[in-house]
């Protein structure tokens, strides 16, 4: 397969509601989509990072800037496939969702030449996958009982709760008290509490809750080794897990007991396989997380949801959760799933004509 070009697009899409997280609130997302142009055909991908570094250190004109100034330069010119991307883009540090939606984009191309669909390729061994919903800080707790009753009646499948100091035992308490023992239910702190909150976040273990995400700081592999132990909580781990190196030594380190894979963040669908192995191989749940994807980025989360260490719930919601309009075809929660697109590569693609409508610029990289 020879690379002739690379289109860098950015589009703008409002969210339908605000998302409020422990580090900013999300009202649009501003998504760098990748599209690239082979002698074979064309592949598409979405980067995951946000405009601003909270998240992550990445961001969304940082991720552009080094796709156009390094990791694009470095492919090789002709024989290129998503291994030898991987393999070409490891000299240069971090910049993981930069790169991992260079190497998604190449893994499309490859696999709408061969014909063969994300989830075959990966290894789904389901057709379907059950889907949690992600609910963001609210404004109070009424707010959030009547946000978590839509998404039930929905059929999601488990709700996650947004939390940080000062809105977390109080909306934990108020959910399970209304909806009950049975409902699937775990709460993220993306990295808002330090270990001196162990006795405070132990006061969580009386609400049955499946896990706690990614309590403590993203380089405290330690410290959340010594939370799992004050904990009856399941400890998993999100911001933490970089790479399939960084899953080793925290299972290893006891440092969670869970994992939350989210491609992007670790590089891309490859390095996201291999941590799924890893914990398989070491009896660790693994769940898809999300990052408030278009449908480009979610076609390929479900594919990689239905490997068979996938063993609970992700954040991979249905279109409408997000967008009025999704700029692929929607994905529609069905009994509380989404389905696994079986077509060629990603199979979605954008709608062109809505694409247009939301693009805000476009740059063309010849290789
Ligand atoms: O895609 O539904 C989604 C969002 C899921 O909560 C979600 N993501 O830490 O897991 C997480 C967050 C990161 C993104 S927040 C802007
Ligand atoms: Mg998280």
């Amino acid at each position: 397969m020879k690379i002739s070009g690379i289109e860098l697009r950015r589009i703008h899409l409002p969210l339908l509601a605000p998302f409020r997280t422990s580090f900013g609130i999300e009202t649009s997302r501003d998504v760098l989509l990748v599209r690239v142009v082979t002698s074979e055909g064309e592949g598409w991908a979405e980067c995951a990072a946000m405009s601003e570094p909270r998240y992550c250190s990445e961001y969304v004109d940082a991720a552009q800037d080094v796709l156009r100034k390094f990791l694009i330069p470095a492919l090789p010119k002709d024989g290129v496939n998503a291994h030898t991307v991987g393999r070409v883009l490891e000299p240069f540090t971090g910049h993981r969702m930069a790169k991992s939606a260079l190497e998604t984009a190449v893994l499309d191309a490859h696999l709408r030449m061969t014909g063969e669909s994300f989830g075959s390729y990966l290894g789904a061994d389901r057709n379907r996958v059950p889907c949690g919903v992600s609910v963001g800080i609210m404004d109070s707790i009424p707010q959030l009982l009547d946000a978590v009753e839509g998404f039930i009646a929905e059929g999601y499948a488990r709700i996650k709760l947004k939390i940080e100091p000062g809105w977390d035992l109080e909306p934990v308490r108020a959910v399970r008290e209304r909806f009950g023992d049975e409902l699937l239910l775990q709460v993220d702190a993306n990295a808002a509490y330090t270990l001196v909150n162990a006795q405070h976040l132990a006061k969580l273990d009386d609400f049955g809750l499946l896990l706690i995400e990614q309590p403590l700081a993203n380089d405290d592999l330690v410290q959340h080794a010594q939370l799992a132990k004050l904990l009856r909580t399941p400890i998993c781990l999100d911001e933490s897990i970089e790479s399939a190196a960084d899953a080793a030594a925290a299972i290893s380190l006891g440092a969670c007991s869970v994992i939350n894979i989210k491609p992007a963040r670790v590089g891309g669908y490859l390095e996201a396989r291999r941590i799924h192995d890893i914990a398989h191989a070491h009896g660790i749940p693994v769940w898809c997380g999300g990052m408030l994807e278009t449908g480009i980025g979610r076609a390929a989360n479900v594919a990689l949801a239905a490997l068979p260490g996938f063993t609970l719930p992700g954040d991979t919601s249905g279109s409408s959760r997000y967008f009025a309009t999704d700029i692929t075809e929607p994905f529609v929660l069905t009994d509380g799933h989404l389905t696994v697109p079986t077509g060629p590569g990603l199979g979605v693609e954008p709608l062109p004509d809505f694409l247009e409508e939301v693009t805000t610029s476009t740059e063309w990289i010849t290789v």
